[in-house]
């Protein structure tokens, strides 16, 4: 399959979502009217939907209903959406710029910002909560359960937690993995699980998904850590540069670049591995790990 084909695939799933997205959230003239336009602000028009992207990838694989692919797809950029909007507060990274534009604290103020994450997170559990959404009410119950497991002191608040700590720290490379396996790595591998999870996958395939999705997780992260120290603050629609300038360990930090472009080498030959038994039916998971990698933001 072409390459062309893939981004016209990857283009029609983010407009899928972009939409999906526009209907679950609350409209910006109905009151609580800050609050709701501050929280279509943060979410629409914006990111990559990695997330959102996988969720469609693995739902195909496993014969998902549309409905409930739109539902899971919305409900892990909502978590991820809310992280970032609290990652970029003065009290954690004190960020400005977040997607090319101002952050939610700059272009409104700290209170919404805090807000925005809050009622985003409730609203991820909603699309995902709404009865007979996937015929299997206990498979239902377990994308919850994956859900707040991924997104909780578990998963990506416990990464955030570790993250703040180690801050000026020497850490080891088995610490900085933990700390990113769970900070980043958690919600991408819900993303794929909720995908899988709403469709037929059996047992014995989720297992095989979950360690191909630990290991795009942690991908991601190597992928993130090299193109904070190569690229520039115009392409990256974020801060560049910004783990050196505050001092936070990273795989560059700890293995330097051409270590961890290796390592980089080293997870996407794993997780193309991973993907081996599915066939076809593997090929978007296939592509997206490849996106991963060759991402420039
Ligand atoms: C504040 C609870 C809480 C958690 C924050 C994930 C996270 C934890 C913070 C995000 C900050 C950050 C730079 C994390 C490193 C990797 C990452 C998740 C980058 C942003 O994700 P992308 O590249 O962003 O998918 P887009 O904008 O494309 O969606």
């Amino acid at each position: 399959m072409s390459s062309t084909e893939f981004s016209a695939w990857m283009r029609q799933a983010q407009q899928r979502v972009e939409t999906a997205l526009d209907h679950a959230l609350p409209a910006a003239n109905v009151a609580p009217a800050r609050l709701n336009e501050a929280t279509r602000y943060a979410t629409l028009g914006g990111g990559k939907r990695v997330r959102p992207l996988l969720v469609y990838a693995a739902g195909e694989l496993a014969r998902s209903p549309a409905a409930a692919l739109d539902a899971a797809a919305c409900a892990v950029e909502m978590i991820h959406v809310y992280s970032l909007v609290h990652d970029d507060l003065p009290c954690m990274d004190d960020d400005v710029l977040r997607r090319g534009k101002p952050t939610v604290h700059i272009e409104y103020d700290e209170a919404t910002a805090m807000l925005v994450g809050d009622g985003l997170q409730a609203l991820a559990f909603q699309q995902i909560g709404t009865p007979g959404l996937v015929a299997d009410p206990a498979r239902q119950l377990r994308m919850s359960l994956q859900l707040a497991r991924a997104a909780g002191p578990r998963g990506m608040v416990g990464g955030q937690a570790l993250d703040l700590a180690a801050v000026g720290q020497n850490i080891s490379l088995e610490e900085l993995e933990f700390m990113h396996v769970h900070k980043t790595g958690a919600l991408i591998r819900a993303a794929v699980l909720l995908g899988a999870l709403s469709g037929d996958a059996s047992d014995s395939e989720l297992e095989t998904l979950d360690h191909f999705a630990k290991t795009i997780g942690l991908l991601f992260q190597v992928v993130d850590d090299l193109l904070d120290a190569e690229a520039d603050t115009a392409t990256l629609g974020k801060t560049a540069g910004k783990d050196a300038a505050h001092n936070k360990p990273t795989y560059v930090s700890l293995i330097g670049l051409a270590d961890a472009k290796r390592f980089a080498g080293e997870l996407r030959a794993e997780a193309t591995r991973c993907l081996a038994p599915f066939g076809d039916r593997a090929q978007r998971l296939a592509q997206l790990t490849d996106f991963i990698v060759e991402r420039s933001f």
